[in-house]
């Protein structure tokens, strides 16, 4: 009987083989994602043979890409609605077809020129007149591009004022259309609901990891009756929800490229909220020292410059808070890394379901840092509190 004995060549011509043989699956699967991603393009009523599509931001729900087609005049926006998270993609549109209309006639009376970089424009898939195609089981929703407009990952203290005026504006700037805007994902800043799922979460325990993180549930637990305090306010009639943006990460501002604020971006969320959502939520990212998935958590620490600038800047724009809403800011302060902490960790149990993840303890992970600038901000309460009387006097 004939026995095939490899020698080292033959191991290295097969390893070759083998190489190759996945560089090539891999080309004809992202030939096929590209023939897919141009097909999209063109139902949009844009000419896609010659379009060049590359993946765009970092967003944790969305696929997003950049779509350049020589010859074009713009450059657009092409996105995959995550819709097991927006379940009602006409609401969501709807919603955002609301603001960007009420904004751009807004920005239009003002005089203000080249709209275009001052305000989204979503495309219309001329087949049924929506802002959205559906292809298969997905959602795709294409817009223009700002040109020349870049994202910022770190903040100065100084931009931190104009990006305070700029959210206080957009708010300012909805309030006329609070009837029309639903919610596009339901409860979604209530923190009653979140600490609700948490528990089901920790219950259920679908992933078996409840046993490794006791010290986590505990510091949850502990603190979850103080922070549902804006529901309680709610439901006694004190507190009310307005138009916010409910997603005020720096990277959802686009600035051109002296650094002036264009435009803000990710209007998926826009909806009724408490103002705590925008404010709160901001600093969560932007007075972080460190990053939201900080593995060494001396990084993480509340920033407490980029606290007074943002809150002298939002409080100059956002003239029409109440006086309660203006003493609840340091509180929301705190409130965002908690409920965030809160979000990552229920997915941790749930074994990922929601958050994008970029290895298996990334939620965990991401948690201990929020966890950690919850903390840090709770020191700095007080603090907060004195500015913001000042600020107000
Ligand atoms: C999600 O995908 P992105 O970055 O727009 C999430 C936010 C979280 C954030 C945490 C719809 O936003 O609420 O704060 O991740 N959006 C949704 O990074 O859940
Ligand atoms: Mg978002």
């Amino acid at each position: 009987m004939l026995s095939f004995k490899p020698n080292s060549n033959t191991l290295l011509i097969l390893l070759l083989t083998y190489k190759l043989c996945i560089f090539d699956k891999i080309i004809h699967t992202n030939l096929k994602i590209m023939e897919k991603l141009k097909y999209i393009v063109a139902k949009f009523g844009i000419p896609s043979d010659n379009a060049v599509i590359a993946p765009l931001g970092n967003g944790l729900i969305n696929d997003t890409f950049k779509v350049t087609i020589t010859g074009e005049n713009y450059e657009y926006v092409l996105q995959k609605i995550n819709h097991y998270v927006f379940t009602d993609v006409d609401l969501l549109q709807n919603n955002i077809e609301i603001v960007t209309s009420h904004l751009r006639s807004k920005l239009e009376t003002e005089g203000i020129p080249d709209l275009d970089r001052k305000c989204l424009r979503f495309l219309t898939n001329p087949e049924t007149g929506k802002s959205y195609a559906k292809i298969n089981d997905e959602y795709w929703r294409m817009m223009i591009y700002l040109k020349d407009s870049i994202t910022k990952e770190n903040l100065t203290v100084e931009s931190a004022y104009t990006v305070g005026l700029a959210f206080g504006e957009f708010e300012k700037n909805l309030l006329e259309i609070t009837s029309e805007l639903q919610e596009s994902i339901p409860d979604f800043h209530n923190m009653e609901f979140r600490l609700h799922q948490f528990n089901e979460a920790l219950e259920a325990d679908l992933a078996g990891r409840a046993k490794g993180i006791s010290d986590l549930i505990a510091k949850v637990k502990k603190d979850a009756e103080e922070m549902t305090r804006l529901e309680r306010l709610h439901r006694k009639g004190e507190l009310e929800k307005r138009p916010c943006h409910c997603d005020t990460k720096l990277n959802n501002i686009l600035f051109d490229t002296d650094g002036n604020i264009l435009c803000v971006i990710d209007l998926d969320t826009v909806m009724p909220s408490f103002v705590s959502s925008d404010f709160g939520d901001f600093l969560r990212s932007a007075a972080n020292t460190g990053k939201e998935d900080s593995k060494d958590l001396s990084e993480v620490d509340f920033n407490m410059d980029i606290f007074k600038s943002f809150a002298k800047g939002y409080l100059k724009s956002a003239t029409f808070l109440t006086p309660l809403e203006k003493s609840l800011l340091p509180f929301s302060a705190r409130l965002f890394p908690y409920m965030q902490a809160v979000r990552f960790l229920t997915d941790y149990l749930n074994g990922d379901t929601y958050y994008k993840i970029q290895y298996p303890e990334h939620n965990l992970v991401r948690t201990r840092a929020q966890m950690r600038l919850y903390e840090s901000a709770t020191e700095k309460e007080k603090e907060m509190m004195d500015i913001i009387n000042e600020y107000c006097k």
